[in-house]
């Protein structure tokens, strides 16, 4: 069994594993490790600075002869001098997030490059399909950073009824009973972001690989309801002081004390007062290890369950 889906097929990988286009964390050295390992490598754009961006893509292609895409945080304010780039240096793939990509999708289309646009609701998934989205990533309020409402248990399987283009789940997966649970609801692929920041590949520091082997259960906590951009970390002395913020409702005070603080985290390993964005599934990740080996290791648990369910109901 090959778990060969219409995205694969589509990104020309081996299995449907797309890595999370986290800001600060997913780097070349990321992107490149997860392609070899016949995923879809992704460098996370995040705020990063266009020509910053740039070196990352030419990296990543001295990295990997494979296929790898680029995420494109449609927040940052320089968002349109990072697009006019990606179309001049060439990727495979861009997935994106935080907002709608609509203004993007002629120019990214017409260079041939693959699009997945992140969605949080059924109706944005299917405004995505109207204008030619190649798939959509339904992600789900278990993941980590910036979330939306809804649970992938309950979007996935929306977004497959209403949409006609494949559809990846993302948010909670880290082993390959979610990746099973995944396909049982009819998503084609999954998004995989906090697994593979405890790859040995991914840059972070190590401080925060720490944090999310640690994490149990109740660690993760989601901040910054009252500022319109909800986003999920472990619970540290920062998201205690932004969950008190929250609860007086001081939004700008939120947005100021938050500024900075992912790049605390993840380049300077400062785990009280840096923002730790990780998923739910931190309680599921208990090591570190390389990038293929969780590649293999998700996907030949992901056949088994699915051989062993397969063999239940027959
Ligand atoms: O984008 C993410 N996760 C992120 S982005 C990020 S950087 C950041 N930091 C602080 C505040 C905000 C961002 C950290 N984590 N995931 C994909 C995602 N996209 N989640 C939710 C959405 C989304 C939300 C609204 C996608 C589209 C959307 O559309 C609204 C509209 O304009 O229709």
């Amino acid at each position: 069994m090959a778990l060969d889906t219409r995205i694969s097929k589509l990104l020309g990988i081996a299995y449907p594993i797309i890595q999370g286009g986290m800001a600060w964390t997913a780097t070349a050295e990321l992107a490149g490790a997860v392609s070899n390992a016949g995923g879809l490598g992704i460098i996370g754009a995040g705020h990063m600075p266009t020509e910053v961006l740039r070196d990352q893509i030419r990296m990543a292609k001295r990295l990997t002869d494979k296929p790898f895409g680029v995420n494109l945080m449609l927040l940052t304010p320089h968002i349109d001098d990072i697009v006019d780039m990606v179309l001049e240096e060439g990727v495979h793939a861009v997935t994106t997030g935080a907002g709608n990509p609509s203004k993007y999708m002629p120019a990214l289309m017409e260079r041939g490059i693959k699009v997945l646009t992140v969605v949080p609701s059924v109706a944005l998934a299917k405004r995505m399909e109207s204008i030619g989205a190649d798939a959509v990533i339904g992600e789900g309020m278990e993941a980590g950073g910036h979330i939306g409402e809804l649970t992938t248990m309950v979007l996935t399987p929306q977004l497959v009824d209403a949409v006609s283009i494949p559809v990846v789940a993302a948010g909670g997966i880290a082993d390959g009973r979610g990746v099973a649970a995944a396909f049982a609801l009819g998503a084609e692929g999954v998004q995989v972001g906090t697994r593979f920041m405890c790859a040995e590949e991914c840059t972070i520091h190590p401080a925060v690989k720490e944090q999310v082997i640690k994490a149990k259960d109740r660690d993760t906590v989601v901040t910054g309801r009252s500022t319109g951009h909800p986003v999920r970390v472990i619970k540290n002395r920062l998201a205690r002081q932004i969950m008190e913020l929250d609860r007086e409702n001081k939004a700008d005070e939120i947005e100021a004390l938050g500024s900075g603080k992912l790049a605390l985290a993840m380049r300077e390993g400062d785990t009280d007062m840096g923002s730790l964005m990780a998923g739910q599934a931190a309680a599921l990740v208990c090591r570190i290890q390389p990038a293929a080996e969780i590649v293999d290791e998700m996907m030949g648990e992901a056949e088994a369950v699915l051989h062993r369910l397969g063999t239940l109901a027959g």
